[in-house]
């Protein structure tokens, strides 16, 4: 067992629930299925994040389907400060149950929540979120375990502000690749041309669909090296030699669909996965 799942699974052991934060465009790939194993016997939560960037319909799928395994699931912008009442929302509802349970009970203490995810799925910026403005002022305390600072959600649910980290697992190659396309893993650690190739000649068809008019193909063929060529053609990209520049457009392609320039994109939807 690697140290950060070891490390993981002892932190689990303190909190009471866990809030696992996903990409909203690659919901299957940025899942850790390690999670589901360290976090069993917690009340779980799936936060959809970046839904800016992804479309709002798949959204629905995907929380009807993590409705369907028994989990509460919602889409948030993490960056937008109006998505934190929202969130709030979310978690009360959530953890309502427990909240009622504990009341009926005369239990005193709060519900201890964890965020937890593959990086860069925007867990400190939730954070950042939760601690900013009102609730941080009237809420925040020192938490009683390591130094580990509190904040306070509602009445009686507070959130860990320190996240879980879990790196995202390899199942395919076409889950590193959807990590690689939205910033997961180093675009790097695959080759431009590969990723490129990916987009242009794997993605669903609504991606493609979205390649074309971007590019003003009129059709985008089996050969991705072609469909590359031509998008060089297009946008006029030369080598000093008269050649065209594939590198280039290749990192282009990569970079306009990881900054949303296409339009909102979802790489996985429910039906494509299971
Ligand atoms: N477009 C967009 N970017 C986000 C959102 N949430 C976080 N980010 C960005 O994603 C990157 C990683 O976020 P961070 O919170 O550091 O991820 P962490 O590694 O899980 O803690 C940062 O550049 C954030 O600004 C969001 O909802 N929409
Ligand atoms: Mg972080």
């Amino acid at each position: 067992m690697t140290k950060a799942k070891r490390q993981m699974i002892d932190n689990a052991k303190r909190v009471d629930a866990v809030m696992e934060v996903l990409d909203a465009r690659i919901p299957h790939s940025s899942k850790n299925p390690d999670f589901d194993e360290i976090f069993a016997h917690k009340k779980r939560m799936i936060v959809l994040n970046k839904a800016d960037l992804a479309g709002a319909g798949m959204m629905k799928a995907w929380i009807e389907y993590y409705q369907s395994i028994g989990i509460d699931a919602i889409d948030i912008c993490a960056t937008r400060k109006n998505d934190k009442a929202k969130l709030i929302q979310f978690i009360k509802k959530s953890l309502s149950e427990r909240l009622e349970r504990n009341k009926k009970r005369g239990i005193n203490k709060d519900i201890k929540l964890m965020v937890a995810g593959i990086p860069n799925s925007g867990k400190s910026t939730i954070i950042n979120l939760m601690a900013s403005q009102a609730s941080a002022k009237t809420g925040n305390k020192p938490g009683v375990t390591r130094g580990q600072q509190i904040i306070r959600v509602a009445e009686g649910i507070v959130l860990l502000d320190t996240p879980g980290v879990l790196w995202p697992k390899f199942q395919s190659e076409r889950q590193a690749m959807n990590l690689a396309l939205t910033g997961a893993i180093k675009e790097q650690v695959l080759d431009i041309w590969e990723l490129a190739s990916f987009l242009v000649s794997e993605s669903p068809e609504r991606i493609k669909e979205q390649i074309k008019q971007r590019y003003n193909l009129e059709e985008i063929g089996s050969d991705p090296a072609a469909t590359i060529q031509e998008i060089a053609k297009k946008r006029g990209f030369l080598l000093k030699g008269g050649e065209y520049d594939l590198d280039r457009t290749a990192q282009m392609i990569i970079t306009e669909f990881k900054n949303g320039v296409w339009g909102k994109a979802v790489l996985e939807n429910p039906e494509e996965i299971l």
